[in-house]
């Protein structure tokens, strides 16, 4: 029978980096923020520790930055000498943040950080008391997009122990920056038991039976494309008794708050900032207070009366609308921060039901869109023409929130919001 193995599985730490927020960091109330990377680090060497892992894994991204800033490398120096006085080796590959560094690190790291090479895959053997009790394979990023479809090479010599492999991909066999392979390709690798998977940063189980295949996601998310709790799995691989967790360690947490205005149905600007901050209570009730805080982007949607106001003066409503809710969810415990309010809302069309009905036009018009969203090939022919500021390759890792990303989800809003615009231009150039 294979011995058992406990070991800790994170990625993604981006060291160096933080918290991006819509505003100027001013005062020491920020610190939490400034120090949220870093302290979602320290919960999982505390937890290494307390847990008694066998070994900590890092899938890449240590790093925020090819270069390393000198602080986060202090850091990530201090942290692995406090695992090696507890006799807790690191196993690490880098990443496409953090490439191999043909200089050096910038600091000599203490002997039980253990960097995979670049060139092969490096097979590292786990003794206790003199006993192999389980081995880690990894191959790292020679820079910052890795070509190489890595996950063949990793074989191990036997099964009498657990095979933990890591593996920094999007696991899109058709996205060359970050090795190509697919589920199917880490499945098919009968030598590996635990595929420890990095990039994504949303936590992810892709397979819950061996070969188990898991990201851990980014400890501490860093601006509101990183949505959710972060944290990092514990694992046990014991032949009658496997089981993984999912251990939060994010201080904060963003999260996007859509908010439907079809319901209000008033036309002015404190009647909204009044039913905003009702709306926002209830959410705010609802969420697990466990935490330092909540960042919040506000998504205004729905057809409402005071789309002609947004229209005319939305840069200052907003603004409005954003100082009003920050002061009054000021010194709350969790925290709550208005990141942002977005306006996606559109125009109330009175009687709208009865012209569609009346208008054999409109009807044939609205018949004609719904086709169209029914047919692949059109579907692709209109993202084709969106324009270069529509990427339609998701990136997984870096949802980067300024960038338009074309999801379903988004491409059935803007069909959307086009029926809604052509059909009230219609009616309003007919003067109806
Ligand atoms: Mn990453």
């Amino acid at each position: 029978m294979k011995p058992s193995v406990k070991f800790i599985h994170t990625a993604d730490l981006h060291l160096g980096s933080r918290i991006q927020l819509n505003k100027d960091f001013d005062s020491d109330l920020d610190e939490g923020y400034k120090n949220a990377v870093y302290n979602s680090f320290d919960k999982i060497i505390e937890a290494a520790i307390e847990n008694d892992v066998n070994f900590l894994i890092i899938s890449g991204d240590v790093f925020d930055n090819e270069s390393r800033s000198v602080k986060a490398t202090r850091y990530f120096k201090e942290k692995c000498e406090k695992l090696k006085e507890h006799g807790i080796n690191i196993y690490l590959i880098n990443g496409n943040h953090d490439p191999y560094r043909r200089e050096g690190e910038l600091l000599q790291l203490p002997k039980n950080v253990k960097i995979c090479d670049t060139e092969e895959v490096s097979t590292f053997e786990i003794y206790e008391e003199g006993k192999l009790i389980a081995r880690v394979l990894g191959q790292s990023y020679r820079g910052s997009s890795e070509s190489r479809k890595m996950c063949t090479f990793y074989t191990a010599p036997d099964q009498s122990v657990y095979n933990i492999g890591l593996l920094h991909t999007q696991l899109d066999p058709n996205d060359s920056n970050y090795v190509p392979v697919s589920k199917k390709d880490l499945l098919d690798n009968e030598h590996i038991d635990y595929w420890a998977l990095g990039h994504i940063h949303q936590n992810q189980v892709i397979n819950d039976h061996i070969p188990y295949i898991i990201y851990p996601g980014i400890p501490q998310g860093r601006d509101i494309g990183e949505t959710g709790i972060g944290g990092y799995y514990l694992v046990n691989l014991e032949p009658e008794n496997t089981y993984y967790e999912f251990k939060k360690t994010s201080d904060y947490i963003f999260e996007r708050l859509e908010i439907n205005l079809s319901e209000l149905n008033k036309d002015t600007l404190s009647e909204l900032i009044y039913f905003l901050k009702k709306e926002i209570d209830k959410y705010y009730e609802s969420l697990d207070k466990e935490v330092q805080g909540y960042i919040i982007r506000v998504l205004l949607k729905g057809k409402t009366n005071l789309y002609d106001m947004f229209q005319e003066q939305e840069e200052e409503a907003i603004e409005d609308i954003i100082n009003n809710l920050r002061s009054y969810y000021s010194g709350r415990m969790p925290s709550m921060f208005i990141n942002d309010v977005v306006n996606r809302t559109s125009k109330k069309i009175q009687d709208l039901d009865y012209i569609i009905e009346k208008d054999p036009f409109i009807k044939e018009l609205i018949s004609f869109m719904s086709n169209i969203k029914g047919n692949e090939e059109k579907v692709e022919d209109i993202k084709k023409q969106m324009g270069d500021i529509w990427n339609p390759q998701v990136d997984l890792e870096n949802q980067d929130p300024k960038e338009f990303q074309i999801t379903d989800q988004i491409l059935e809003e803007l069909f959307e919001e086009a029926k809604d615009e052509i059909i009230k231009e219609i009616i309003e150039r007919r003067d109806l």
